[in-house]
């Protein structure tokens, strides 16, 4: 028998090497779209499969996190074995921009889902999986963070995520649900999200290097973190519904690198050299030498990041490190990626892309080049 999946935030950079990962294991693949003004499906459009094809293996709902009425049709119409709660305003420095709406998508529509498929009679069908995090450490009570370190979350963004993780526990303790979170670490990919730090400097500092921006401007750089590769994170989101009881993991890698080594990474791999000077706000990083063709638009001297404290958060969490221990004892998965590997490819794929964009402004044909960030 096929298997079917559910997937909210389909479109986003988890939710698409997922389906992935699921349409290679033979599973029929639904997924939750949001209706947005542009299309917002890039990420899976390599995947995508037109409807009026026989037999399509992935389909898309429109839907929304926010619209229990909605959520309930859909799954009424799907009635998934597994559903990956994956959805959410996932961006920590916005949720303190807009916490009510934060707190509607990542709390209230984990509800939603939950009740959904108890109203259904789906509870004996239907697996459950929440994409939990590692922000809900927040303020850090041990390191490193494991399945019983106490959480203190630091954002709306964590605070709601802290209720999506006990209303899944609530609900497989109260109503049997196979229901599970997966505490996930930083993990990111040549399609993580633009404002997200490590995408925002292996996309920045590419433009730099091809002559399409100046200047990279950040937040705290001294913020630690564990990064893994989305990847390898997906494999154990499916794993954790593979089990014969439900139960939560972390999923790190157990090594914690600085935003500063990012950069000075990413700079690497572009060919440059740079040096970090300066305290506080005042901090600059230099380049000291330039190597090779990747950066012809960039001079030893240059001052290729500043800092600009609109980017530090009202309250930050200033290290993670997670301890990846019991999944790998009870479920025997491992991450296959480091964090050093996946900056060398997140810089050659946003290098690629700043050549082609560099090219057709050379020959006149100027695409104009989102600065958002
Ligand atoms: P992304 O931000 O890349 O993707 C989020 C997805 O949620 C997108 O598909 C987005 O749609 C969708 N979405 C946003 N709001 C709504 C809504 N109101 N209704 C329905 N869908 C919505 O996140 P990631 O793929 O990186 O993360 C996946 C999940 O894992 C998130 O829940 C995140 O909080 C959590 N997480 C992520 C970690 C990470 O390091 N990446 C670590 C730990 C947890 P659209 O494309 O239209 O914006
Ligand atoms: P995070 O990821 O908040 O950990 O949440 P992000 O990449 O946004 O920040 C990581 C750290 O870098 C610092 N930082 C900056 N961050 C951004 N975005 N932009 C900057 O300019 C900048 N300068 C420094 C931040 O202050 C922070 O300390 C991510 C999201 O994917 C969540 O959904 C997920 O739950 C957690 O990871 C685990």
């Amino acid at each position: 028998m096929t298997k079917r999946a559910l997937i909210t935030g389909i479109t986003g950079q988890d939710g698409s090497y997922l389906a992935e990962f699921l349409l290679a294991k033979g599973y029929e693949v639904h997924g939750i779209k949001r209706r947005a003004s542009s299309f917002n499906t890039q990420r899976i459009d390599a995947i995508y499969q037109d409807p009026h094809e026989p037999n399509p293996q992935m389909m898309l709902h429109y839907g929304d996190l926010t619209d229990t009425s909605n959520l309930t049709r859909i799954l009424r119409a799907v009635e998934p074995d597994e559903v990956y709660n994956l959805g959410a305003q996932s961006h920590v420095a916005v949720s303190f921009e807009a916490p009510e709406y934060t707190a509607d998508v990542d709390a209230i529509g984990t509800l939603r889902m939950l009740e959904a498929i108890r109203f259904l009679g789906l509870e004996t069908k239907t697996r459950f999986y929440q994409a939990s995090t590692s922000e809900l450490y927040g303020k850090v009570a041990e390191t490193p963070q494991r399945e019983t370190t106490p959480f203190h979350p630091r954002s709306p963004y964590a605070v709601a995520k802290l209720y999506a993780y006990w209303i899944t526990v609530n609900y497989r303790e109260a109503y049997g649900l196979y229901a599970c979170n997966g505490i996930l670490f930083n993990h990111e990919s040549p399609r993580r999200g633009e404002t997200f730090v490590t995408r925002k400097i292996t996309r920045g500092l590419a433009n730099i290097a091809q002559g399409l921006e100046q200047c990279l401007y950040m937040g705290n750089i001294d913020a630690l973190r564990d990064w893994g590769h989305a990847k390898d994170y997906v494999r154990m989101q499916w794993m954790m519904l593979q089990q014969d009881e439900p139960e939560d993991f972390v999923i790190a890698t157990g090594k914690q690198y600085s935003v500063r080594e990012f950069i000075r990474w990413s700079a690497e791999d572009l060919g440059l050299t740079v040096e970090f000077s300066g305290e506080g706000v005042e901090e600059i990083a230099t380049v000291t030498a330039v190597e090779g063709d990747r950066a012809p638009s960039v001079k030893p001297g240059d001052v290729i990041m500043r800092i600009d404290p609109k980017y530090f958060r009202p309250a930050e969490v200033e290290t993670l490190l997670g301890d990846p221990s019991r999944a790998k004892a009870k479920l025997g998965w491992e991450p296959e990626i480091t964090a050093r590997e996946m900056c060398a490819e997140m810089v050659a794929e946003d290098l690629a892309t700043a050549r082609r964009h560099a090219f057709l402004k050379a020959n006149g044909y100027d695409l104009p080049v989102s600065l958002e960030n």
